[in-house]
């Protein structure tokens, strides 16, 4: 079953047709919009096929070739039309319910407005057509609403006539002079407030700049416009790049399925990555704003003006994109922190992907549903991938690279393959064997042995690959990695500091005129997306900590120990039944706490805890109920052991007014509230006097995790002065259901009931349902089951609501490999009561029949 709905990278054929040119026209009716859409389409090459255009959950009025009624059959969803022509107008009307669409792909409403999300496949939800990214034709576009309910309308390109109709409707005209992919479509219909401005380009262009709001919202818009003058300027200085329209649209909706989406020069964005303002965002959020709009835009070139031939090629636009935005916001912010935080994504979250049933090499080679691929590995890991070349090749000739990419390919849709070709002529660089990251799944182990002999001076390292065990067509074939090395001597000199190119299984590197055996910081800045295995020693931690001229190097000397003392409680539970807390790690905790030449954003990361998941990732199979005691053993001895420090950094942080300090200070707070309840008050007073929502959030955050005796007042009084706002109760649903307590899951039953909370939207979702299966660790997978089952009945009601938010917070549920055989168990019992489902979505099934399998 799921081979026959798969659908195979090696079974690519260019389109049968073509479609230059298309004019829509859009009547916009809540339950019935009728769509016309008129295309030229050429026939490709000599062949007598038919066209075959596709098509799902349209209501079609009328098919007309040339003007005559056409020809045609229906079958799964697609439209045949027979026809000898080569060359001809194809005009099709379709009909629409948007108001019914809760899907949120083609053509649906959000708060009475009118939106589209038409990437992966959305475009054949409006009409049937050749909803494929290799078919690029000019868009016309005419819309047609009551003119007081939606009095925007808005499309992509330029707009070229707008005026009243009879009955109160009015219309717009839009062209888009760029030919794009059907995924690129956009249309928009409401009453917005409007925030305007201007950029002008480095060859003196103006563009104007709008971003649509919610009435009432227009003083939440000043950071995305800011962000977007930013990203325009930057794209320019970083990588030559221009904008090509005369205006630039963004419009926010609260309800979207995921971030955003970069539509041709109409962006339809989350609120959650527009609106702000200090009382109701955190500086997290003002940060992913930032790195959001920047990655829209920057994917109107990487992305818009070049696309992908095919959806297996996803990571050539996304991979490349989320490159580009981690390097905006670097140059803009601090790199360690944004090279932290990826790090994170991937060794949390990409890693459990590529060690699950959903696997896929960056471009994977079949596919069932493609929304379920807009995933960690794609996006990410792609980045990742696109990191390397860029450490490889250094940034002139990475540069010189893309730029050789801009110029064959602008306006085309392209491969990986042609992309990684571009790189590799314009630098000289060989990237045969580069190549083969595109097509391995999984994550390689780097094994890394090291000696050192006195007498000579030398010191050696070895370095094994072992390519992950996944089963795809380059298995066991080594790669090519870009391994960052330093050596530190005793004093904590940087001795050597350099990238070693490893290509093969096993490889040897020596260092001579050593004076005695040096510490080395491994894959430093995590030069490559692998797990490293070397037997750090406590000391040799400690001194990386404190010495590695990466602050990212030092970071991970953080996590290292603060895991290897817990994995090392774990097993001492098991044998001894009795935990203990090497002394040198509190004291090098200690030494960083007090470290006044840390930035204060670093220590905060140095200073967050190691979640339980990310935990469970670093292990091959996990007992859950000893890593939770071991866990909560090293965090509260380590707490008590720095609470000095701890509270005079919080004390010092508390005076400040940055970003930076507020992450300092709720990172203390966070640990001092575990300690005793003594730091009650200091919680109480944060929340009571806070000026910002990062600060009320923090003291929130302290007071349900270390479950205080204030945690219910401060969470009723939260509630009652943000239950107007979507967003902010957002915050509260997440910490509602990350609540370490076993009754959490009766009480966010309750809180589906709550006036704020609906199923239909897909924030409430994930933060109310999807925090609670991702982030409440210890309840999802409760002994009794109930986690799990509580996921499934939120999955069966999600499952006909919207598929794609449903297969995307069944992810805990599926990674079920390291688990005991009693918590599998009762995983498995979850996901075969969804696979009997009847109306079992393409995007739920896809996930469920491989976890099964
Ligand atoms: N390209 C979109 C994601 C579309 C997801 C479709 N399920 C946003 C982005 O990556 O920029
Ligand atoms: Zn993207």
């Amino acid at each position: 079953m799921s081979q026959q709905m798969a659908k195979f990278l090696k079974d690519y054929q260019a389109p049968d047709f073509n479609i230059t040119h298309i004019s829509l026209n859009f009547n916009l009716e809540a339950a019935a919009t009728r769509v016309s859409a008129r295309s030229r389409v050429l026939r490709s090459g000599e062949h007598g096929a038919p066209l075959v255009l596709d098509g799902d959950d349209l209501t079609l009025i009328s098919v007309r070739l040339n003007g005559q009624p056409a020809e045609f059959s229906q079958a799964q969803g697609q439209l045949s039309i027979a026809t000898a022509l080569n060359e001809f107008e194809l005009e099709i009307v379709t009909q629409l319910d948007p108001a019914a669409n809760s899907s949120l792909e083609g053509l649906y409403m959000s708060d009475g407005a009118y939106c589209t999300q038409c990437e992966a496949e959305g475009f054949r939800r409006i009409t049937y057509f050749l909803d494929r990214p290799d078919v690029l034709a000019r868009y016309d576009v005419r819309i047609e609403a009551d003119k007081q309910l939606f009095p925007f309308l808005l499309s992509n390109g330029n707009l070229m006539d707008t005026g009243d109709l009879a009955e109160g409707r009015h219309y717009a005209c839009w062209q888009d002079p760029f030919p794009k992919p059907a995924y690129l479509f956009a249309l928009v219909a409401g009453d917005f407030d409007l925030l305007e401005d201007e950029f002008v380009t480095r060859s003196q262009r103006p563009v104007k700049l709008q971003v649509f709001v919610d009435k009432g919202n227009l003083h939440k818009a000043d950071h995305a416009m800011a962000s977007l003058k930013k990203s325009m300027a930057w794209d320019e200085s970083r990588f030559g790049l221009e904008y090509d329209l005369d205006i630039y649209m963004i419009v926010a909706v609260d309800f979207f399925n995921m971030g955003a989406m970069e539509n041709k020069g109409l962006n339809i964005f989350n609120t959650k990555y527009v609106l702000a303002d200090k009382m109701t965002a955190t500086d997290e959020d003002y940060h992913g704003i930032e790195s959001v709009v920047g990655h829209e835009y920057f994917h109107n070139w990487t992305g818009n003006r070049v696309t992908c031939r095919d959806w297996f090629q996803l990571s050539l636009k996304e991979g490349l994109t989320v490159f580009r935005d981690q390097e905006f916001s670097s140059d803009l912010g601090s790199r360690a922190v944004n090279r932290i935080h990826a790090i994170k994504v991937i060794k949390n979250q990409q890693f459990a992907e590529d060690s699950g049933p959903m696997a896929h090499p960056i471009r994977p080679e079949s596919v069932i549903e493609m929304n379920n691929f807009y995933t960690v590995t794609v996006y990410n890991k792609g980045a990742e991938v696109i990191r390397m070349l860029h450490t490889l090749l250094g940034e002139a000739a990475f540069q010189a690279g893309m730029k050789c990419y801009f110029e064959r390919h602008d306006g085309q849709a392209v491969t990986c393959d042609d992309f990684v070709q571009a790189m590799q002529d314009a630098s000289g660089v060989d990237l045969s064997q580069f190549r083969l990251w595109y097509s391995q799944a999984g994550t390689p182990v780097v094994t890394v042995s090291d000696s050192f002999d006195a007498t000579s001076g030398r010191y050696s390292l070895k370095i094994t690959q072992q390519p992950s065990s996944s089963v795809n067509a380059d298995a066991g074939q080594p790669l090519h990695i870009p391994f960052a090395l330093e050596l530190l001597d005793a004093q904590g000199r940087s001795l050597v500091n350099r990238v070693l190119d490893v290509k093969e299984s096993q490889q040897s590197f020596e260092f001579e005129g050593l004076t005695q055996a040096p510490v080395p910081s491994l894959l430093q800045d995590f030069s490559a997306p692998v797990k490293l295995n070397y037997d750090f020693s406590i000391e040799q931690l400690v001194h990386l900590l404190r010495f590695a001229s990466s602050e990212v190097a030092r970071w991970e000397a953080s996590v290292s120990l603060v895991s290897q003392a817990i994995w090392h409680n774990v097993a001492q539970l098991q044998r001894h039944g009795s935990m203990l807390l090497d002394p040198r790690v509190a004291e090098a905790f200690r030494g960083a706490i007090l470290d006044a030449d840390l930035d204060p954003a670093l220590l905060a990361e140095i200073l967050s805890l190691p979640s339980a998941s990310a935990l469970i990732e670093q292990a091959e199979s996990v007992e859950l109920d000893a890593l939770a005691l071991a866990r909560e053993f090293v965090l509260d001895t380590l707490a008590v052991a720095c609470e000095d420090e701890l509270l005079a950094r919080y004390r010092e942080q508390a005076s400040l007014d940055c970003a930076a300090a507020r992450a300092l200070k709720n990172a203390c707070l966070g640990w001092l509230s575990r300690v005793s309840p003594v730091h009650e008050a200091l919680v109480l007073s944060q929340f009571n006097t806070a000026d910002n929502m990062t600060d009320a959030l923090g003291a929130l955050q302290a007071a349900n995790g270390a479950e205080l005796d204030c945690r219910d007042e401060l969470m009723a009084a939260f509630e009652a002065k943000w239950h107007d706002t979507p967003l902010v109760m957002d915050k509260w649903f997440a910490l509602q259901a990350t609540q370490n307590v076993p009754e959490v899951i009766d009480r966010i039953k309750a809180l589906t009931q709550h006036p704020g909370f609906s199923f239909s939207n897909p924030n409430r979702v994930r933060s109310l349902i999807g925090s609670f299966a991702a982030a409440n660790t210890y309840q999802f997978h409760r002994m009794d089951a109930k986690g799990y089952e509580f996921i499934t009945d939120c999955l069966v009601e999600l499952n006909s609501l919207n598929p794609q938010v449903a297969a995307r917070i069944i992810t805990p549920l599926i990674q079920l490999g390291k688990f005991d055989s009693a918590r599998q168990a009762s995983m498995r019992a979850c996901l075969q009561r969804l696979l009997a489902l009847p109306d079992l979505s393409k995007d739920l099934f896809e996930k469920v029949s491989k976890a099964l399998a």
